[in-house]
C-alpha cells in the first residue's frame, strides 16, 4: 500500500469515537464521505458490535387496516386518500396467532403487529394485549405499532409481554410539517418517552425518499441517534409510493443515497439493530448487499409489509444464502 492510501485508511479508521450527542453538520459530513470510506467506517462499527453475517428477521402483520384519521402524506391507510386499501376491522386473536405461527415456522423470530390508528382506545388495546400474550407464548419476540399512547397504555403492553414498541419519528423536525399536519413530532416524542419509561424496548426510525435533501436525512438520523438512550431497533424505510397518496410521484431517491443513510444510522447508533425496512421490493440484490455491508442487520421478512409488497420469503432466503448471511437466533 502506498503512503497516501495508507494514510487515508488510517484517517477513516481512527475517526470512530462517537460523540455523546450528534449534530447535523457531523452527520452530513459522514454522508459526504467518499462512498468507499463511508462503507469502510460503517462496516467497521458493525463488526465491533455484531456478527456481520447475522440478520434478524421480523414479520409484519396489519392487525387493523385502513380508515386512519391521520394525514401522513406517505401512507396508503389514511382514510382521506383514495387508495386501493379497504378499511377492515381489528383482527381476532385467533387470526393473529395463526399468522404468527406461520411466520415463526418460516424462520421469523420477531412478530410486529401494526394498526392504522391515531392511537388505541382502551377496548381496542384490551384485544391487542391478548394478541401480545398469545404471540409471546409461541416463543417469538413481540412488537406493536399502534400510534400514540395515552397514560398507562405502555405499562399495560409491557405487562402483557410486549418486547418492542415501534413509533417512528419519520423525518427531520424541519420537514415534518410538509408530510403530516394532524400530529406534531413533539407528540411522537411524548409517546416515545412513555414507551421508554414503561421499560419497553424502543423501535424508532424514519422514511427517506420523500423529496427531502441530504441535510434533512442527516437531521433525521441526528433526531433518532440523540434519543437518550438511542433506540434498540432503527427501521430505515425507503418511501413505498402508493397511488392516491400525496407523495406518489415524488422523484425516487438514488439507491446509493439510501445505502449511505443506512451507513450513517449504523455509525451513529453502533449497537442498534438497523433494519433495512420498507422499499426492499424495489431494490436490486446489489443494493441490498451494500446495505448489509453498510451495517443493516435486520429485515422485514414475509411477502407483505402492512398493505404493500415485500420480497417473497423464498427469494430472501436465496439472497441470504448467496451472500453467506444467516438468521440471527435471538434479536436484541
Ligand atoms: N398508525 C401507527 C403510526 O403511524 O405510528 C402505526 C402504523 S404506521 C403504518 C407505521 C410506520 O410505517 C409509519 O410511521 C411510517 O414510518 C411507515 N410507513 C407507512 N407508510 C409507508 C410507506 N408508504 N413507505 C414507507 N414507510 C411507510
Ligand atoms: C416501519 O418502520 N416500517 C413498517 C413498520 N415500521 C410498521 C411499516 C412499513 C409500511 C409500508 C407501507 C405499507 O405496507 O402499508
Ligand atoms: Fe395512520 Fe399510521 Fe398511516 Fe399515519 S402512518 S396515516 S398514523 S396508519
Amino acid at each position: 500500500m502506498d503512503s497516501i492510501s495508507h494514510n487515508a485508511v488510517a484517517a477513516v479508521a481512527a475517526d470512530t469515537v462517537a460523540p455523546a450527542r450528534w449534530n447535523v453538520d457531523q452527520v452530513e459530513a459522514l454522508f459526504d464521505l467518499p462512498f468507499n470510506d463511508l462503507m469502510y467506517r460503517a462496516a467497521g462499527v458493525h463488526r465491533e458490535h455484531f456478527d456481520p453475517n447475522a440478520v434478524q428477521m421480523s414479520t409484519l402483520l396489519s392487525i387493523k387496516t385502513g380508515g386512519c384519521p391521520e394525514d401522513c402524506g406517505y401512507c396508503p391507510q389514511a382514510a382521506r386518500y383514495h387508495t386501493s386499501v379497504e378499511t377492515e376491522e381489528l383482527l381476532s386473536v385467533e387470526d393473529v396467532v395463526a399468522a404468527a405461527r406461520a411466520a415463526r415456522d418460516n424462520g421469523a423470530t420477531r412478530f410486529c403487529m401494526g394498526a392504522a390508528w391515531r392511537g388505541p382506545k382502551q377496548r381496542e388495546l384490551d384485544r391487542v394485549l391478548g394478541m401480545v400474550k398469545a404471540v409471546r407464548e409461541l416463543g417469538m419476540e413481540t412488537c406493536a405499532t399502534l400510534g400514540m399512547l395515552k397514560e398507562g397504555q405502555a405499562e399495560q403492553l409491557k405487562e402483557a409481554g410486549l418486547d418492542y414498541y415501534n413509533h417512528n419519528l419519520d423525518t427531520a423536525p424541519e420537514f415534518y410539517g410538509n408530510i403530516i399536519s394532524t400530529r406534531t413530532q413533539e407528540d411522537r416524542h411524548n409517546t416515545l418517552d412513555k414507551v421508554r419509561a414503561a421499560g419497553l424496548n424502543v423501535c424508532c426510525g424514519g422514511i427517506v425518499g420523500m423529496g427531502e435533501t441530504r441535510r434533512t436525512r442527516a437531521a433525521l438520523i441526528v433526531e433518532i441517534a440523540n434519543l437518550d438512550p438511542y433506540p434498540e431497533s432503527v427501521p430505515i424505510n425507503n418511501l413505498v409510493q402508493v397511488e392516491g397518496t400525496p407523495l406518489h410521484g415524488t422523484a425516487a431517491l438514488d439507491p446509493l443515497e439510501f445505502v449511505r443513510t443506512i451507513a450513517c444510522a449504523r455509525i451513529t447508533m453502533p449497537k442498534a439493530m438497523v433494519r433495512l425496512s420498507a422499499g426492499r421490493q424495489e431494490m436490486s440484490e446489489g443494493i441490498q448487499a451494500l446495505c448489509f455491508l453498510a451495517g443493516a442487520n435486520s429485515i422485514f421478512y414475509g411477502d407483505k409489509l402492512l398493505t404493500t409488497g415485500n420480497p417473497e420469503a423464498e427469494r430472501d432466503r436465496a439472497l441470504m444464502q448467496k451472500l453467506g448471511l444467516h438468521a440471527m437466533r435471538s434479536g436484541c
